[in-house]
């Protein structure tokens, strides 16, 4: 074996995944559970699809479970979407079924990427490219090493035809967009509402309703939409999660065929 074939393997096969992402069907930005399962299922449908993710590792906060109890819980419906991926579930008590963290994240990560999806890891979103229709029309990268070591870098840029924002919590692409065009986002106030305090319930059941395109060419999705749209955390819980990403990729489907 030779170390400067090695080399040239990953550098090439490396920029030739890059370059064929500079212009794709759906950008998504954050590989936790809700941008790793709209990933799958517009991957399974054949929409070229590429994930853009900050850190070295794949999975977002489905590692830690609750509390770093390496464990997470769905409800009925999120169940049944375990089912299809094929992750075991015990039933903890009627309603309630408990599933291991590292299965959830490692076959998610797996199922996405078998689906077609390509995702790339320690790339940073950092902007976002808006058209002058007014229409997110793709995505501002930096490797996430520079701004880790405050390095004055210039990014890349890849066009999209639509940007699915799954960053959880911070909805950064969110933001950026309500910064960028003086808070013209479709939730109440224009701007990001916040996500509101814990109740289960309430936050699974509007994390589905507030996946939505949030402005024109950008969906949000998971806690992203739970945070813009401001409905309230669900704690670990990740039926929501899911549902929410299967629904932005259903969506993006639906927009791609208008367009
Ligand atoms: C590239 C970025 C950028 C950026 C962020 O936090 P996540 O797991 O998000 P979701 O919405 O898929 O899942 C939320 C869930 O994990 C959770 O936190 C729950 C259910 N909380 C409930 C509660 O009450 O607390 O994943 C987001 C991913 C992360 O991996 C980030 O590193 C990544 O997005 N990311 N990647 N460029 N600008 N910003």
């Amino acid at each position: 074996m030779d170390e400067v074939i090695i080399s040239k393997a990953i550098t090439e096969s490396y920029i030739k995944d890059l370059l064929d992402a500079t212009e794709v069907d759906v950008a998504i930005v954050g590989a936790g559970p809700a941008g790793l399962t709209a990933a799958y299922y517009l991957a399974k449908e054949k929409v070229k699809t590429a994930i853009f993710e900050r850190k070295l590792s794949i999975g977002g906060g489905i590692w830690g479970g609750g509390m770093m109890f390496n464990k997470v819980v769905v409800q009925a419906e999120g169940k049944r979407m375990l089912d299809e991926f094929g992750i075991a579930t015990t039933q903890y008590q009627k309603g309630y079924y408990v599933t291991n963290a590292i299965e959830l994240a490692s076959t998610l990560c797996s199922q996405t990427v078998k689906a077609g999806a390509r995702i790339f890891n320690l790339l940073s979103v950092e902007d976002i490219v808006i058209r002058e229709n007014d229409r997110v029309s793709g995505l501002v990268l930096n490797w996430s090493p520079v701004s880790m070591a405050n390095l004055h870098i210039d990014p890349l840029a890849i066009r999209a035809k639509l940007v699915v924002d799954a960053t959880g919590h911070d909805c950064e692409i969110c933001r950026l967009v309500s910064e960028k065009v003086g808070g013209k986002l479709r939730t109440p106030t224009g701007k990001i509402v916040g996500e509101s305090s814990m109740w289960a319930e309430m936050g699974e059941k509007k994390v589905s309703e507030n996946t939505k395109e949030v402005y024109p060419g950008l969906i949000v999705a998971g806690m992203a939409a739970s945070a813009a749209f401001g409905s309230p955390r669900m704690g670990p819980i990740f039926g929501g999660m899911l549902l929410s990403g299967k629904k932005a990729a259903q969506l993006a489907i639906a927009l791609l065929k208008q367009s």
